[in-house]
């Protein structure tokens, strides 16, 4: 930071400031009087406050980014779970406590209208989240960034629960206007679609098609105890025609608006359920449409500062986060060649070298392959390149692997059997210089089995990055009784030093320490218990553990098993309620994508055990089950704290690498968890003793899997299992309805129980055990909490995009002297 921008910072930051410009931007910004402000006025007004001061910085970045000619890097993502800006942007710039005063004087309470910012749910789950850790951390790191994305216009959807059913409704997260971001109507790129192709003069050009305008949003993400900002740039479709005016003039104002209505389709709503064709045909829209217009702006945000491409590959650098974004290598092929016509194999070779692709799943279901046919109609210039791009490969890669036709036909970018279609995570392969899993298990089972062929042709473009999440938001901001904790024992400086936070091994043992550990625990249980008597009508008590397992509801992440050992606990209890029992609340949060007709049938059982369950007076306190509805950011702040137990039952092999797992830990819980994803990374940072681990491997899953998996026998050998699953299937917590669950019965002990649940659930139940022991014992589980805290420093999304810069991105830090 430059000493002039210090004392600016220093002159802005008192409350007196903060108070006048709250006050100034209420009336000039808000346009209304103190009198008559309602507290979602005050934020927008104390929100443009804040946002001015970190304008400034933003300028500075940005004029010291063109003046020093640096290398920037462009993060594509179809999805940025940024939640919340406001209290994060109090942070970063160090105004907490100054804007708390500075509102409280003007007789606002800042905790109270905290809560009314709406979540930019720009996103589904950890993909989305970690796009937004990822601005974070290279922002803090002084990485010149930029994220690039879609502005839906409705994120992801609310989720209610109404009779243990979800039911979606549309979140329209701008309703009251978003003071966080600029729009740009000067920025704006035609996108076109659809058309043929001709060549005319040796090249080729796309001509006949529809088009649309992307226009750019802009909001600054601050990096924090830095001048550093980065800009997240999300664009929205504008129609190229207004309004058919003829059609408005005769009275047909449908059609008048028609076109404009369609066009503009395109960034209304994340993920359109692509169950549909037409669902599907949106989707690839989606993804065409918001990296055309990044190429585009990248491009000439490139020539602004240089007259020929020679450089370009020094100077940028392009990130897709998952395949969505991956029709960005043939766009930019396609500029290049087509719009500036440089030679083929020349423009091959810079695409080669700036892109980079991460892979987040190997789920088979989940990777995107896209009909030829809906690509022929849709982007048939993209198609055309794609092919030659293929042709190229084949090529090479047929020399390579001594014509083997098997082999070939399996690393083709285009699947033939049946209904051809593109496979992008090999476009992505074959483009990119590096390729990455996020986690040293997923990288592993990447390069051996699921792109083995592609890890042998290219061997030094494979290599691993494993995830991380960023302190500041999940220690710093959403737990603050235990960071102003931290802050006492050992300074401030783990929120940019995450490592710092082993210091804290040497109080593992010392009294006045681990009782302040545990008491800044309990106000974030009572804090959560009032919130979810206020919210769902329940009431839970602050000394049972809280046991936790908030993701999206997928069957490989086995909320099953969870619920399985729920009902057998309930069972047991009933029968022996003399016993000593250790308190549980069993919380379950998370959304099912609307399609996804068996995770919505877990939500359903989840609720009607849970109204079982939480009725039965002889279990009382001692067993009570909860679904907190919608899941996002604001409800893990909220959560996450305050868990005592962190359930990560993925089988193993299933989970890339899993980021709740790292917040869970960061913030005290004790994992119970399988040998999957980062879980393994985990174990080995905190000690196996200060963890719960159970159930098969990934190579045990494999061993079964190919001896003869059969979990009748499994059923029929344990009673207690048996017993659950019965009343699963025979209408007991589904008021005598032997119909609703009978699917799930059916997965799990007739149609080969995919996802091995039964495999494990002896395991599992035994991990259980071990768990309500080591509760009992509140010294033995406060020293493995203190070891899991400290043992995090490694997750830190700043470790994750420092590795990036250097192995993948090459790029350097922007300096402020
Ligand atoms: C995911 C993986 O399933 C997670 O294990 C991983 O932690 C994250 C981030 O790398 O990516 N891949 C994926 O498609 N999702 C993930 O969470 N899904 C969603 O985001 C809905």
């Amino acid at each position: 930071m430059t000493a002039v921008d210090l004392e600016f910072d220093q002159l802005n930051s008192t409350v007196d400031a903060l108070r006048r410009s709250i006050s100034n931007r209420l009336m000039y910004g808000v346009g209304k009087d103190a009198v008559a402000a309602r507290p979602q006025d005050w934020l927008n007004a104390a929100a443009l406050a804040v946002r001015d001061r970190l304008v400034a910085r933003w300028m500075t970045t940005t004029r010291q980014q063109y003046e020093q000619d640096v290398k920037r890097v462009y993060y594509l993502s179809m999805e940025f779970l940024i939640g919340r800006t406001f209290t994060n942007a109090l942070l970063a710039l160090g105004i907490y406590d100054q804007m708390k005063e500075a509102l409280a004087s003007l007789g606002v309470d800042m905790e109270a209208v905290i809560d009314l910012e709406p979540d930019a749910a720009l996103g589904n789950g950890g993909l989305g989240r970690l796009a937004a850790c990822f601005l974070d951390s290279m922002a803090t790191l002084a990485i010149p960034g930029f994220g690039y994305g879609i502005r839906y216009d409705y994120g992801m959807f609310r989720q209610q629960i109404v009779d243990g059913e979800q039911v979606e409704t549309p979140d329209y997260w701008l309703r009251a206007g978003n003071p966080w971001e600029f729009p740009r109507p000067e920025v704006q790129y035609i996108v076109h679609f659809g058309g043929r192709t001709i060549v005319r003069d040796g090249h080729t050009e796309w001509i006949d098609t529809e088009h649309v305008n992307a226009m750019a949003f802009d909001t600054v993400i601050p990096g924090f105890g830095t001048s550093a900002t980065n800009t997240l740039r999300l664009w929205s479709a504008r129609a190229t025609e207004e309004l058919d005016l003829s059609a408005f003039n005769q009275g047909d104002y449908r059609r008048a608006v028609e076109a404009k209505e369609h066009s503009e389709n395109v960034s209304r709503l994340l993920y359109p359920d692509d169950s549909t064709p037409a669902g599907r045909e949106l989707r690839l829209r989606q993804e065409y449409f918001f990296v055309s217009a990044t190429m585009q702006d990248l491009i000439r945000r490139y020539q602004r500062t240089h007259s020929t491409f020679g450089r370009f590959s020094e100077k940028v650098a392009i990130h897709l986060n998952d395949t969505h974004p991956v029709l960005a290598i043939p766009e930019l092929m396609r500029l290049l060649v087509d719009i500036h016509h440089v030679p083929w194999d020349r423009a091959w070779k810079m695409v080669h070298q700036v892109f980079s692709y991460t892979n987040h799943t190997l789920m088979p279901e989940a990777l995107e392959t896209w009909d030829v046919d809906m690509l022929a109609r849709l982007l048939p210039r993209h198609l055309e390149i794609i092919f030659e791009i293929n042709a190229g490969f084949l090529k090479e890669a047929s020399e390579h692997f001594g014509h083997d036709i098997d082999v070939i036909r399996r690393v083709s970018l285009v699947d033939e059997f049946g209904q051809r279609r593109v496979r992008m995570a090999h476009l992505a392969i074959v483009a990119s210089q590096k390729v990455n899993g996020v986690s040293q298990l997923h990288s592993q089972l990447m390069e051996r089995e699921f792109f083995s062929e592609f890890a042998r042709f290219f061997p030094e473009r494979f290599t691993n990055v494993t995830n991380g999440i960023t302190p500041r938001r999940w220690l710093s901001q959403a737990n603050q009784p235990l960071s102003k904790l931290i802050d006492s024992h050992i300074g401030t400086g783990w929120r940019t030093n995450l490592f710092e936070l082993s210091k804290l091994r040497e109080f593992k043992e010392d009294a006045a320490f681990t009782s302040e550990f545990r008491a800044a625990k309990r106000r974030n249980k009572i804090g959560l218990a009032q919130r979810l008597l206020h919210e769902t009508g329940c009431t839970v008590h602050p000394d049972a553990l809280f046991d936790l397992q908030v993701k999206r509801i997928h069957e490989y992440k086995r909320q099953l098993l969870n619920v399985l050992h729920v009902i057998v606990r309930y069972n047991r209890i009933r029968a022996r309620p003399g016993d000593d029992w250790v308190p549980r609340v069993v919380m379950f949060a998370g959304k099912a994508a609307s399609a996804y007709k068996m995770a919505k049938t877990i939500i359903k059982l989840i609720g009607d055990v849970s109204e079982k369950i939480n009725r039965d007076p002889i279990v009382g306190d001692r067993l009570k089950v909860v679904f907190v509805p919608n899941y996002g950011v604001s409800v893990a702040e909220l959560m996450i704290p305050a868990a005592d137990l962190s359930e990560q039952i993925s089988m193993a092999g299933t989970e890339a690498s899993g980021t709740g797992n790292m917040k869970l830990a960061l913030n005290g819980a004790l994992t119970i968890g399988t040998m999957d994803g980062a879980n393994i990374e985990i174990c080995e940072a905190v000690g196996r003793e200060n963890m719960f681990i159970f159930g098969h491997t990934a190579d045990g899953v494999s061993a079964l899997r190919a001896s003869g998996y059969r979990p009748r026998e499994i059923y029929e050998r344990d009673p207690e299992l048996r017993q659950a699953l019965d009343q699963i299937r025979s209408g007991y917590f589904s008021d005598g309805d032997p119909h609703r669950f009978s699917d799930i019965f059916h997965t799990l002990v007739d149609w080969g129980d995919h996802y091995m649940v039964l495999a494990d659930f002896a395991a599992f139940a035994a991990a259980q055990d071990a768990v309500d022991a080591r509760f009992r014992d509140p010294r033995a589980w406060t020293s493995s909490a203190i070891e899991n805290v400290a043992g995090m420093g490694r997750f830190s999304s700043d470790r994750t995009i420092d590795e990036y810069a250097q192995k993948i991105w090459r790029v350097k830090r922007l300096s402020f002297d």
